[in-house]
């Protein structure tokens, strides 16, 4: 019976993961090695912006410490017997150029279409499974570049251990005494130099001793002169890594891939990646040469060159935004204490500002200009089968990456998405066409680096909003920042191209149907919750799922926006405007529940099949979209609101995230900041990496947004100033966020009310604010700021 019991929840666990579960690379791998516990206790480090540990990590998951400049990313055990440096470079993937396009799928369009206006799904679903997806329906994973092993003189004689990461300069550092000699290692990737930087210090001279070698399954190591060490192999690109130590003092030797250091008074170890791809058509580039290259122009640079511009660099983004949410001196524990204590109930908010910035923080290591951006681990993983490969997920997964890219003034960061969304553009152009006979370009819910836009997985991938969906950032982009000829130049015709494609997806539904007459998409379903039918029956297919019917709104009325914003004149693109209107008017309205009041999910009020599903696709609308808000559509609003305690206050790390971000939206602090508990509880890990599980890094980066949106909102044509501060944030402040309109917000607070805020104007669009129900109108030039004292 316990039994049959078990095998029912197990199966039925399964049934409702995705389909990564039980083929993804489980972690195992760790450090053994550094499995060690010191009897004394360090003390907390100075700054209260810092992670830190008084045990080194053995878990690579949950307890080493990432680092990253956007390229390449490292995770840091901080062993003392054994150090293990994990690393990857952005491209190095599984799988070649591929065209995944299939020349079947456009036949069987009509009859899924007309199977499913019948009520046919389970027909429609068929037929669509056989004919319509990708070819191959699957992508190939991002993968572990390699590991750095540092083996020191085994010792358990070990004091004052602490590792850290100080996320204001962006440095890991594993700190400890053994035999009375202080040992300092510092980690970080730099960008203005592309390497790892590895630091090795001791306060007497002559004391590190240490092999160091590469591990990778299935690659190939050697020493090379200059004592250089060098990783290679090859997938479809071709990858390499190679280490060169800068030693003082003692000696060094290199032999068959591995490096001895002796008696040295301090050592820098350069690790540099590359790999041969170029783009998703062309993996021809020359892996070794990059890295040469990569050494050459760091060249004789010393430690401390390294570390300036490093910190340099990094502060300029990371400096702009400061958050003060109150202190309780927990920050004198260890970050896993914190999290134990918060985990039972301990009220810390200076751990929650830590884990805003951490998000932040996660932002600029892992989104860099001129490379690709953040997957679904962002960059760190240690896999060969990562979770759903570790890839960029369409269908909430990537654009959550990227919600604290605006408001947390690292718009910097945001530049990769727009580049790879661009890319993508000419495979969408052939998807289009081949599955769907429609002009514009479209993505289905997931892609590659070699040009995935066709449906993958299963039919739940025949979604082809991607591009949709995507095109709000580079809306949101215009509107944070002003750049005019970013919107007219690349956000416009790309935003056109995806618009164009729904103008030919969208068909009208026949009589009969309760949609008749107006335009709808076929197929459609709601990411990726299903429903049960009147016969009892399930399905996720269907037309006209109310996502999708936000995604066309939403990117329709910006492109009217858009439009205007290019030319207020009226005459730029005046027939494409005149078409999207006339859609716009036929598009299916949003409808209310008549059983529960709720926003309805699909097009017939079915019931859903798992009414606490991990996605919330049908408030799109609501967030991230701002098509219902309070003033302008109250009924939908309720009913949003309703929608949303249905599905409870649980769910994966991404899920609760987004619903943090829902609750400051309808301007309830208190509750948002209980679903911002319940993520720290119980999605959030020891090295503080959001779980879904397992790792993944879109909670993070929804939390960040999360908090950002508690405290300042612009999405309803005004600045709204802490729309949804919770009571228990009593008093705080925090400056350079950012607002739509072009503005920089300042903000501070006491007991729970405004004490002064001050908006400076970066584009010189005229200025309201809102702080409770009072509001203020100012024209502000560029530059001008307003200040707004109390109330
Ligand atoms: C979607 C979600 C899953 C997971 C995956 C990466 O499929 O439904 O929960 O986040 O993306």
């Amino acid at each position: 019976m316990l039994r049959a019991f078990l095998a029912l929840v197990i199966v039925s666990w399964i049934a409702a993961e995705p389909s990564w579960a039980g083929r993804h690379d489980v972690d195992e791998s760790s450090n053994p090695k550094a499995n060690q516990t010191f009897a004394d206790e360090a003390a907390a480090p100075e700054e209260p912006l810092t992670l830190w540990y008084r045990k080194p990590a053995t878990r690579w998951e949950t307890e080493a410490l990432p680092v990253g400049n956007g390229r390449m990313a490292a995770m840091v055990f901080g062993g003392v017997n054994n150090e293990r440096i994990q690393f990857n470079e952005e491209t190095v993937w599984d799988g070649v150029p591929t065209d995944y396009n299939n020349p079947e799928a456009l036949k069987a369009l009509p009859e899924v279409r007309r199977l499913l206006f019948e009520g046919k799904n389970d027909e429609a679903t068929r037929l669509a499974g056989r004919t319509m997806m990708g070819r191959p329906m699957k992508v190939k994973s991002y993968q572990t570049l390699g590991d750095v092993h540092l083996d020191f003189p085994n010792t358990d004689k070990v004091s004052g251990y602490r590792r850290d990461l100080d996320l204001t300069t962006a440095i890991n550092r594993t700190h400890y005494t053994v035999d009375g000699i202080e040992y300092t290692r510092e980690v970080f990737v730099s960008a203005p130099d592309q390497a790892i930087v590895i630091h090795l210090a001791a306060n007497q001279p002559g004391k590190i001793n240490f092999t160091a070698r590469f591990a990778r399954e299935n690659a190939s190591t050697k020493s090379a002169p200059e004592n250089k060490l060098v990783l290679q192999g090859k997938l479809g690109v071709d990858y390499e890594a190679q280490l060169r130590p800068v030693v003082n003092g003692g000696s060094v030797t290199s032999a068959d891939g591995t490096l001895k250091v002796s008696d040295a008074d301090d050592v820098t170890l350069i690790v540099v990646a590359a790999t041969s791809y170029n783009n998703a058509t062309d993996i021809s580039g020359d892996a070794t040469a990059r890295c040469d290259k990569y050494l050459q122009s760091i060249g004789n640079k010393s430690y401390e060159d390294l570390r300036a511009a490093h910190v340099a660099d990094y502060q300029k983004l990371f400096n702009r935004v400061q958050l003060d949410l109150g202190s309780t001196g927990a920050v004198n524990k260890p970050t896993d204490q914190r999290l134990r204590d918060i985990k039972k109930g301990k009220h810390d908010p200076q751990f929650e500002a830590l884990y805003f910035q951490f998000g932040r923080y996660l932002l600029i290591s892992s989104s860099r200009p001129g490379y690709l951006p953040a997957n679904l681990q962002g960059k760190w993983a240690q896999q060969y089968n990562a979770a759903w490969n570790s890839d960029y997920h369409f269908n909430i997964n990537f654009q959550m990456n990227y919600w604290p890219a605006q408001t947390t003034n690292l718009s910097e960061c945001h530049q990769p998405f727009f580049d790879y969304v661009e890319s993508l553009v000419p495979f969408g152009e052939k998807t289009a066409k081949v599955h769907y006979g429609a002009s514009g370009w479209t993505l289905h819910h997931l892609s590659d680096i070699f040009g995935m836009t066709a449906p993958a997985d299963g039919v739940h991938g025949i979604w082809p909003m991607g591009a949709a969906w995507a095109s709000r950032d580079l809306m949101e982009h215009y509107r944070f920042g002003g750049d005019k000829e970013f919107l007219s130049q690349r956000a416009y015709p790309m935003m056109k191209g995806a618009a164009e494609f729904l103008l030919d997806y969208l068909v009208e539904a026949p009589e009969g149907t309760p949609a008749a007459g107006r335009l709808v998409t076929s197929p459609s379903h709601s990411p990726e919750n299903a429903f049960i039918k009147a016969d009892g029956t399930e399905s996720v297919f269907t037309y006209a799922s109310t996502m999708d019917l936000q995604i066309v709104h939403d990117l329709f009325t910006s492109l009217l926006e858009a439009n205007r914003a290019i030319d207020p004149s009226g005459n730029f693109d005046k027939e494409f405007r005149s078409e999207l209107e006339t859609a716009l008017a036929k598009l299916q309205p949003l409808q209310i529940s008549a059983k529960t009041g709720r926003l309805q999910e699909w097009i017939e009020d079915y019931e859903e099949k798992d009414v606490n599903h991990r996605h919330t696709s049908h408030l799109y609308g609501f967030h991230p979209g701002n098509q219902i808000t309070k003033n302008a559509t109250p009924d939908l609003y309720e009913a949003a609101k309703k929608s949303l305690e249905a599905r409870g206050d649980f769910g994966k790390g991404w899920s609760m995230a987004w619903k943090v971000n829902f609750w400051a939206r309808f301007h309830d602090g208190d509750r948002a900041h209980v679903l911002l508990g319940n993520l720290h509880k119980k999605m959030t890990l020891t090295n503080l990496f959001d779980t879904h599980p397992p790792f993944q890094i879109d909670g993070n980066f929804g939390g960040t947004a999360a908090i950002a949106e508690m405290l300042l909102q612009s999405h309803d044509g005004e600045v709204h100033l802490l729309p949804a501060l919770p009571a228990v944030w009593k008093s705080g402040s925090v400056k350079g966020l950012r607002a739509r309109g072009g503005f920089e917000v300042d903000i501070a607070w006491k007991d729970g009310q405004l004490t002064e805020a001050t908006i400076r104007s970066l584009s010189g669009i005229p200025l309201q604010v809102r702080y409770g129900n009072e509001v203020r109108k100012q024209d502000l030039a560029e530059g001008d700021r307003f200040t707004w004292n109390g109330s």
